[in-house]
């Protein structure tokens, strides 16, 4: 028996099938990963969808599990030891995924590393660098006068899209012939960039052939396709 009881996030998103991996989420370029993945390992999972607009993410119950309130989260009935384990943090989460199904990771020791080195670059550059350029270009401080914000943010996406454009240069996936967490971690954020973000114009996207190439790849996936939309948004 599977029992998670003693999870106070099931309260609120009760457990349908307890046996199963938990995931609470939305459809973001954080969440998606997590989902992607998730549906690229096979591995059987309940989406439950954090809603935003309601402040799903600051309940009592979301926050026993993430104290710093954000998507995504899992809870894994089966963890270590064969019991539970919650964790939060994209990263955490991919890593953790595919050290559980000995999937989309290099299984040696330094390719291994490589992958945790790339999916680091993702978590502490493109991920936060980006989602500041979302800010200024998109939401509330496109409204500021002043501009250099905008553009420092611009010209490190740019600065950034350039190491990817070379790594990827030679390579069809960001370590190389195998597609990984590191490419799961980074490409929903490119995407959402172009699309959500409306800056594919700004950080002038079309230079970065390599990238576009190997977003395209990635969006032609089937887990990717169902992935993007998993949990699925309430309707509005
Ligand atoms: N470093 C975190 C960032 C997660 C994150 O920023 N999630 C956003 C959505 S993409 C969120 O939950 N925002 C809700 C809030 O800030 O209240 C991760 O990668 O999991």
């Amino acid at each position: 028996m599977n029992d998670l009881s003693a999870f106070p996030i099931t309260r609120k998103w009760p457990a349908s099938h307890p046996d199963r991996l938990q995931l609470y989420s939305l459809p973001t370029p954080n969440g998606v990963k997590v989902s992607i993945m998730l549906e690229e390992t096979g591995l059987p999972y309940e989406p439950h969808l954090v809603r935003f607009d309601k402040d799903d993410q600051l309940s009592p119950e979301f926050l026993s599990l993430n104290p710093n309130n954000k998507i995504p989260a899992i809870l894994d009935p089966n963890g270590p030891g064969g019991k539970p384990l919650a964790l939060f943090e994209s990263g955490a989460c991919l890593l953790y995924l595919a050290e559980k199904t000995g999937q989309l990771i290099p299984q040696d020791p330094a390719g291994r590393y490589e992958a945790i080195q790339w999916l680091m670059f993702q978590m502490g550059g493109i991920g936060p660098m980006f989602g500041q350029l979302g800010f200024f270009n998109k939401f509330a401080g496109k409204d500021y006068e002043d501009k250099r914000p905008r553009d420092r943010y611009v010209a490190e996406s740019k600065r950034l899209l350039n190491v990817l454009d070379q790594r990827l240069a030679d390579r069809a996936w960001i370590l190389g012939d195998a597609y990984s967490i590191a490419d799961i971690a980074s490409f929903p954020w490119i995407n959402n960039l172009i699309g959500f973000y409306e800056a594919g114009g700004l950080v002038g996207i079309e230079n970065f052939k390599h990238v576009t190439r190997a977003l395209a790849a990635f969006k032609a996936r089937p887990a990717v396709i169902r992935g993007l939309g998993i949990p699925a948004r309430a309707p509005t």
